[in-house]
């Protein structure tokens, strides 16, 4: 499959360099030029992909012509309705559906990966297209005073995929305290001893030797690897922070608190989002599993007595939609469009709620608490050496040819390449429960001269 991108790369970056005039942008306009060029690239692709079999292990993409994937009669009953396909509602899918006596129907309301979305070193840039719901914090007192209108940007992936198909491809489970944690709180199933097996069982480990053999799978869907392009400034990373007492750890192991190179969800320098992990290996092989791109549900149906959600609304191409469901629905829809829709359903704070004139079905606090990791873009070493950053919007054809075999720096997970966890002099928490993160990326917010990073990040041109 990759030759294919071959052919289309060049035109793609001169293109995609030439339409977008990136040096005077109302910073919070999506949709800006750069989609076009993704829109014209999937229909090139799409007609080339349908005169050549792709590889099925390791192909990323699979186009579908209009809208749908597959159906059966929309307004048909199923015994399972997932709401958005980000990673939760992929793995659902695909499991769900092994089963021949469940009819399984996935709704998506954003449209399929293409070239753009596979090339790991671009991941900045999907985050000003329309693969992004677009979402922005309010403008609060003493927040995001670095961003245009004072309003932080929270990227979420509206794509089949959801956010793995638009964000940095960072392999990393959380920490076991965290999820024994959540279950001590009464979140039944969630301790880290009850979720590891379902980790296992998703992975593909393509981690080599070092790596704790207890805690990783070779067979699962999901690839595993690490970046196969560095640069010289991660060893020194690694080395530095081996010199500061952390160990080389495999961080999705034993323990976290350590240094270690990134461990990437991507397959041979290809980004493995959730859809081509956990959908494209079914796709069309399954008749008891519909999917549905380009589709937006606007109400869970909710019966009042009972409480037991009973099917979704949903609108495709301007017309309104039911379906139903025997069994469950689920809704995975992301961490702000969950709740919202919940809340659009009459599950949530009555008095807001009425406000909005939306009839309550239960009075719950619903989208009133999210956690978010904070982060700070610390410090920018300068170099006294040219070409040791991968610039994200200048490419010479040998990237290409690179990317190609699976290496260069096209393969970079937009520049991330080694993580260290550790604990900071104040942490009161356990010895193996680290309360920060060292991000270690091959480039500054200036190596795409302007043109990504900040932009996704809403930061403001004068900082
Ligand atoms: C795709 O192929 C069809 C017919 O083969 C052609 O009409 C169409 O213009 C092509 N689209 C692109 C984007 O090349
Ligand atoms: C590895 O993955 C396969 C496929 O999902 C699964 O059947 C198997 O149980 C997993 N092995 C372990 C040790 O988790
Ligand atoms: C950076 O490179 C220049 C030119 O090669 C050299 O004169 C200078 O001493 C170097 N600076 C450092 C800090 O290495
Ligand atoms: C309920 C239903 O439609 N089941 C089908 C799911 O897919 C398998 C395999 O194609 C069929 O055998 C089932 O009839």
């Amino acid at each position: 499959m990759k030759w294919i991108q071959l052919l289309f790369l060049q035109v793609y970056f001169v293109k995609c360099c030439i339409s977008s005039n990136f040096n005077s942008h109302t910073p919070t306009s999506y949709g800006f030029t750069l989609d076009n060029s993704i829109d014209h690239y999937t229909h090139l692709m799409k007609n080339i992909s349908s005169k050549h079999e792709s590889d099925s292990e390791y192909s990323s993409f699979t186009f579908s012509e209009g809208q749908e994937i597959k159906t059966t009669n929309p307004g048909d009953e199923y015994d399972f309705i997932i709401i958005g396909s980000g990673p939760a509602g992929c793995v659902l899918a695909n499991r769900l559906s092994e089963n021949p006596d469940w009819k399984i129907f996935l709704i998506e309301a954003g449209d399929m990966e293409n070239i753009a979305h596979d090339i790991p070193l671009q991941a900045a840039f999907l985050q000003s297209t329309s693969s992004n719901w677009g979402d922005f914090t309010e403008p609060e007192p003493g927040v995001c005073k670095g961003m245009y209108n004072q309003r932080c940007s929270f990227p979420r992936g509206k794509m089949l995929g959801g956010t793995s198909t638009i964000n940095y491809m960072i392999y990393n489970r959380g920490n076991r305290r965290d999820f024994d944690k959540w279950a001590a709180e009464g979140n039944y199933g969630w301790s880290y001893n009850e979720v590891l097996p379902y980790f296992m069982k998703s992975e593909r480990s393509r981690l080599g030797k070092f790596q704790d053999q207890k805690y990783h799978n070779k067979s699962g869907n999901l690839n595993v690897e690490y970046v196969n392009y560095q640069t010289p400034m991660v060893h020194a990373f690694v080395k530095g922070s081996q010199q500061l007492g952390y160990q080389k750890i495999d961080y999705n192991g034993r323990t976290q608190v350590g240094t270690s190179y990134v461990q990437a969800n991507t397959v041979r320098g290809v980004r493995h989002s959730a859809a081509s992990a956990f959908l494209t290996p079914i796709m069309n092989k399954r008749s008891n599993l519909s999917i549905y791109l380009n589709t937006l549900v606007t109400k869970v149906l909710i019966d009042p007595q009972s409480k037991v959600a009973y099917g979704v609304e949903y609108n495709q191409g301007g017309t309104t939609k039911y379906a139903y469901s025997t069994r469950e629905v689920i809704l995975s829809a992301g961490t702000f469009n969950s709740p919202q829709l919940l809340m659009l359903s009459g599950v949530g704070p009555q008095n807001h709620l009425r406000e909005l004139d939306i009839p309550v079905v239960q009075n719950l606090p619903v989208g009133q608490t999210m956690y978010d990791h904070q982060s700070h873009a610390a410090l920018t070493f300068i170099v006294n050496t040219t070409g040791f950053s991968p610039a994200t919007n200048r490419l010479n054809p040998l990237d290409v040819v690179d990317y190609i075999r699976g290496t260069g720096t096209l393969t970079m997970i937009g520049g991330v390449e080694a993580l260290t966890f550790y604990k900071s002099p104040n942490s009161e928490d356990p010895p193996d429960w680290p309360d920060a993160e060292i991000i270690m990326l091959g480039g500054s917010y200036s190596s795409d001269e302007g043109t990504a990073i900040i932009r996704g990040a809403n930061i403001r041109q004068d900082i």
